[in-house]
């Protein structure tokens, strides 16, 4: 805890002071209760907490945080715990309260002229694009972990995921936010406009901030129509650069239908039918390199298969494809999508893994891969590099694993020299060392390096302008202590 942040309660005092803002049976206690909260899904890092408090609305949440800020007690808000960075645990001193914000996970509203989506921070994202879909309608924020990640935490990371490639990141999909200050002011931005050019954009201030700035308690987000023709392709392709060469190829016939395209390597697939119960190779036979394109289309009668199989025998022509199955069905969608989906929990049940999530511009992806498998390859004898990602914006996860025979912590240890080294050549390429997971506790002592001079002092500044006594998500972030 910062030094500046003098506790001034007893915790059986606050106990009952908790419960009475949200009753009994939404604070936990109980260490074991509690300790689901204070490991992040990797099961890497493990914090400690008095209390995880569950308000039901806005109004509980500022009243939790009122009481925290007379307190001086540090918050950390979290969703759906699905960080990769440990971005919404709390930290092993144990004085910071969680804030979990499951409960508020109604829709408020869903307005079919308007295209949007007004819901709470803790529902789900699948809840959301479900109650969309119902409406003939869908919200184009899509990733593996949509099932537990909550809008609250996507949109306070800037989650990307699978279809950035058309529709941008949550940042781009975010029209209105509901937003509890670190004061306990309750900000009502849920403005359902497309166009409101009003001073600063605030709701921008907030989204990809972590929870640093203050709690968002709900959203305004946009739609777009259903598509209703879908084509799914799985291909094997000869090399990173073919991949890219068959995503150019596949964005200049269809700009404005395609909607994923990911990229997978041998050892990432291979991963996913060991661990992955019922995944199931598609391809005659195994690659070095995958590639898997989605394009989708509001009208029913776009022929999409067609076209897909047109740009693929063009790709196969040019030596850019050695094989691909083009899905039949939803079924077969899903399926040739569960061995992307599933890339990141086979990673987890093989070993520890380092993570990377890191961006460079479209144009350099290809070499990136190239050049970062050799350096690790290279400067780590033996490890193993299982790259994979969101091939068309720029985004890979570019993880390595242990090499055989070499246990989890020993691995792990060379966690700081692994990024280093893939750092290095993200840098040489004009890339980012944090693409779409944030930055969380692994990262800020990459900000100075990164970020430094105007910028981080600009964030330090805005950091100390709304949260004066740092007591939101601490430690998550900015490098340093919360300043005064
Ligand atoms: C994905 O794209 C997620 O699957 C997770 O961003 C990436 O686990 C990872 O490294
Ligand atoms: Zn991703």
């Amino acid at each position: 805890m910062p030094e500046n942040l003098a506790i001034s309660h007893s915790w059986p005092e606050l106990r009952s002071v908790l419960t009475s803002i949200v009753g009994e049976q939404n604070c936990l206690f109980d260490p074991q209760e509690i300790a689901p909260y204070c490991e992040d899904w990797r099961q890497v890092h493990k914090g400690s907490t008095p209390a995880v408090v569950r308000p039901a609305c806005t109004d509980e949440v500022a009243s939790l945080v009122r009481m925290c800020a007379q307190r001086r007690i540090p918050i950390v808000p979290q969703g759906g715990n699905t960080s990769l960075v440990d971005g919404a645990t709390p930290s092993a001193e144990g004085n910071e309260i969680v804030l979990s914000l499951s409960r508020m996970n109604k829709v408020r509203d869903l307005d079919l002229v308007n295209l949007t989506l007004t819901v709470e921070a803790g529902i789900t994202l699948k809840a959301a694009q479900e109650a969309a879909l119902a409406e003939d309608c869908m919200l184009p924020l899509s990733m593996g972990s949509e099932g537990s990640a909550q809008i609250g935490g996507a949109l306070s990371t800037n989650a990307g995921g699978n279809n950035t490639v058309r529709y941008g990141n949550a940042r781009d999909l975010v029209l209105g936010l509901e937003v509890v200050l670190p004061d306990a002011e309750i900000w009502n931005g849920l403005r359902r406009l497309r166009k409101d050019n009003t001073g600063y954009c605030l709701r921008q201030l907030f989204v990809g901030a972590e929870g640093t700035l203050g709690i968002i308690t709900a959203a305004v987000l946009k739609l777009v129509p259903r598509p209703h023709d879908v084509a799914v392709a799985f291909c094997a392709v000869p090399s990173e650069q073919a991949a890219l060469d068959l995503f150019m190829l596949c964005r200049g016939r269809h700009y404005n239908s395609i909607q994923a395209f990911e990229y997978m390597c041998g050892p990432g697939i291979d991963l996913v039918l060991k661990h992955i119960p019922g995944t199931q190779f598609p391809l005659a036979k195994p690659a070095g390199h995958y590639a898997l394109v989605e394009l989708a289309d509001y009208s029913p009668h776009a022929g999409l298969r067609e076209k897909l199989e047109d740009v693929l025998g063009n790709a196969m022509d040019a030596g850019l494809l050695q094989d691909a199955v083009l899905a039949g069905s939803s079924a077969e969608r899903a399926s040739l999508w569960r061995l992307r989906e599933e890339q990141s929990e086979a990673q987890k049940r093989e070993a520890a893994s380092v993570k990377n999530d890191i961006s460079v511009p479209v144009s350099k992806v290809a070499e990136f891969l190239v050049r970062a498998g050799a350096a690790c390859e290279c400067q780590f004898p033996g490890v193993r590099v299982i790259p994979y990602g969101h091939m068309g914006d720029g985004n890979i996860h570019f993880n390595l694993l242990p090499a055989p025979g070499v246990g989890n912590s020993t691995f792990l240890k060379q966690t700081e020299a692994i990024m280093d080294a893939v750092n290095e050549v993200v840098r040489q390429l004009d890339g980012s060392f944090s693409a779409e997971h944030g930055i969380g506790r692994v990262k800020p002592y990459m900000m100075e390096e990164w970020r430094g001079g105007a910028e981080l002092a600009t964030m330090r500044r805005i950091k100390a302008a709304l949260d004066p006594l740092g007591i939101m998500n601490p430690g998550k972030v900015l490098p340093g202590e919360p300043t005064l």
